[in-house]
């Protein structure tokens, strides 16, 4: 296959309605409208896609803000080692060290295009280092929430994506 699956997009997604809120153990958490998003700069990243179920899509190109840059104006505290991404999907959630996401793109283009909502627009994580796994390629994020302890109870991603396969 080339190119991303097309799994369509569930109904609580509500792309007009999007906002980003970062919370937690921060000193200012923000909540990140499509107009602020705007305003951070851009960058690219070449991506070859794998998914668990078997498909791969290389060659694509994702165009968004370092993830970092954004956690920067909500100042997350000294001791805060851990995130947990949400995404508009319900409980569709995964945790990641903090280190490890800041390194991720928060995509908001793909192939010089707007990313399309059932790719994940209007945000979709994009974690770029070799041990990333795809249910880690968040659509719709739409919480990052920033912690001092580990968010093991809440991470659903991985149960989400295998469940899919079994059967
Ligand atoms: N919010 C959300 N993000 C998600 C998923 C999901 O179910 N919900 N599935 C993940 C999995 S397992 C894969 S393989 C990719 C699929 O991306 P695509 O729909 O653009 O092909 O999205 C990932 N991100
Ligand atoms: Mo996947």
């Amino acid at each position: 296959m080339d190119g991303l699956k097309s799994y369509g997009v569930p109904d609580d997604v509500d792309p007009d309605g999007w906002t980003l809120r970062v919370a937690g153990t921060v000193d200012r958490p923000l909540r990140i409208d499509p107009a602020d998003l705007a305003s951070y700069p851009l960058e690219t990243a070449a991506d070859d896609f794998a998914c668990i179920e078997g498909w791969v899509a290389n060659g694509l190109s994702w165009r968004g803000v370092r993830v970092a840059r954004l956690l920067e104006g909500a100042d997350p505290t000294d001791a805060s080692e851990y995130a947990l991404v949400r995404a508009m999907d319900g409980e569709y959630a995964c945790s990641f060290p903090l280190d490890r996401l800041r390194e991720s793109i928060l995509a908001v283009e793909l192939d010089g295009e707007t990313l399309p909502v059932e790719h994940g627009g209007p945000a979709r994580l994009v974690p770029l280092d070799t041990d990333r796994d795809c249910w880690e390629s968040i659509k719709w994020v739409s919480e990052i929430r920033i912690g001092e302890t580990p968010f093991t109870e809440d991470d659903t991603a991985k149960d989400l994506a295998l469940s899919r396969i079994e059967g």
